[in-house]
């Protein structure tokens, strides 16, 4: 049974809007009651098959509408996939995330392959992850099947926002996806972009959807665009590290319990910025040198960073280490 209290858009402003130090302090104690402070999920990004897809995203690299200077590859083998796990397991990650450059997911031998990729890398004991684009419900089941651990799937934005982003599909294609991959009983890893030009009444409008979903997200990544040149996005601003912690914060103090990872814009942040993150609730990171397509922060920093905040990473298939409920946030 869900416990989780909904807060209204109204509040969702207020608490973004807070004084800074009282938003970081008010989210930092949430973040304490609900989890391990110090604890942060590590993540790796593997780019299974890269570019060339059909759709009108304005934010990514990858639509092969636009002209960017990324790699176009086919499918990876399964002995690739193995491999590249492998090394993320080496390096700390409990989780592996494949990404996949397609509109949807096709009954065929690719995704057949994909399957296997799921299968070889749950039997090496790592959560595995996919965001493959849009999922049937018999297609959710067959990879609940073979072991996937979490479903990525982004709602990016609000719903008004959503629109002026993308064409090729609509707000509700993405959530119905989300709908099949709960029907699986599949962990749901959806969140979204800042910086993509959106209000603060956008941003909340994204976190009113994701706290609306029964059960909500176990996870919320939290992304700050990447503006690669050739899209139509190349332009916009940096997003300040005060927005990015002030979303990071709302996310945490209204969905207390959930992973919110900080994911995709942290080659801009310094240290500082992202311990701000960190102490505002943020208990993941995608690592490893390469997102999908666009460079992350190096391994090495990224190890540095731990041992400077004295940060620890957190069990494959461990649940929040605090047993509490959210219902007197
Ligand atoms: N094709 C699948 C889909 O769209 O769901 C999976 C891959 S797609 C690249 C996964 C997510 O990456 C997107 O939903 C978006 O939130 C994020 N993303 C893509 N390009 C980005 C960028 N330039 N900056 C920040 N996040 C980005
Ligand atoms: C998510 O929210 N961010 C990741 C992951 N889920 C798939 C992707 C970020 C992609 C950034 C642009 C790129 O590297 O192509
Ligand atoms: Fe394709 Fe996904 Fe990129 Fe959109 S975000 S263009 S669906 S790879």
């Amino acid at each position: 049974m869900s416990q989780e209290k909904k807060h209204t858009k109204g509040e969702l402003l207020s608490i973004y809007n807070l004084p800074f130090l009282d938003l970081l302090y008010k989210a930092a104690s949430v973040h304490r009651e609900f989890n391990d402070a110090n604890e942060v999920q590590v993540s790796s990004l593997l780019s299974i098959k890269t570019g060339g897809c059909s759709e009108d995203c304005g934010y990514c690299p990858q639509a092969a509408r636009y002209h960017t200077d990324i790699e176009v590859h086919k499918l990876m083998t399964v002995s690739q996939v193995s491999e590249a796990a492998d090394k993320a397991k080496a390096s700390g990650a409990s989780r592996l995330c494949m990404g996949a450059a397609w509109r949807e997911v096709r009954d065929n031998s690719d995704f057949d392959r994909v399957l296997e990729m799921v299968k070889v890398v749950n039997a090496k004991g790592m959560e595995v992850c996919a965001t493959l684009g849009m999922l049937t419900e018999p297609q959710a089941q067959k990879l609940a099947d073979a072991g996937l651990y979490a479903y990525n799937h982004n709602i990016d934005s609000s719903e008004e926002q959503y629109k002026k982003i993308i064409t090729t599909r609509n707000y509700d294609d993405r959530l119905n996806t989300i709908k099949n991959v709960r029907k699986a009983k599949v962990t749901v890893c959806s969140g979204g972009i800042i910086g993509m030009g959106e209000s603060i009444e956008d941003r909340m409008g994204m976190l009113m959807t994701l706290i609306n979903l029964t059960p909500q997200p176990e996870s919320v990544p939290i992304n700050a665009l990447v503006a690669v040149a050739g899209t139509p996005l190349e332009n916009q601003p940096l997003v300040p590290i005060w927005d990015m912690v002030r979303m990071i914060a709302t996310t945490r103090i209204v969905m207390p319990k959930t992973v919110v990872r900080l994911s995709a814009g942290r080659t801009h942040m310094n240290l500082e910025g992202q311990a701000l993150c960190f102490m505002a609730g943020a208990n993941s990171i995608f690592a490893g040198d390469k997102l999908l397509t666009t460079p992350n922060p190096e391994f090495s920093a990224d190890m540095e960073m731990f041992s400077i905040l004295g940060l620890k990473p957190r069990e494959a298939f461990k649940k929040s280490t605090k047993n509490k409920t959210a219902e007197l946030i």
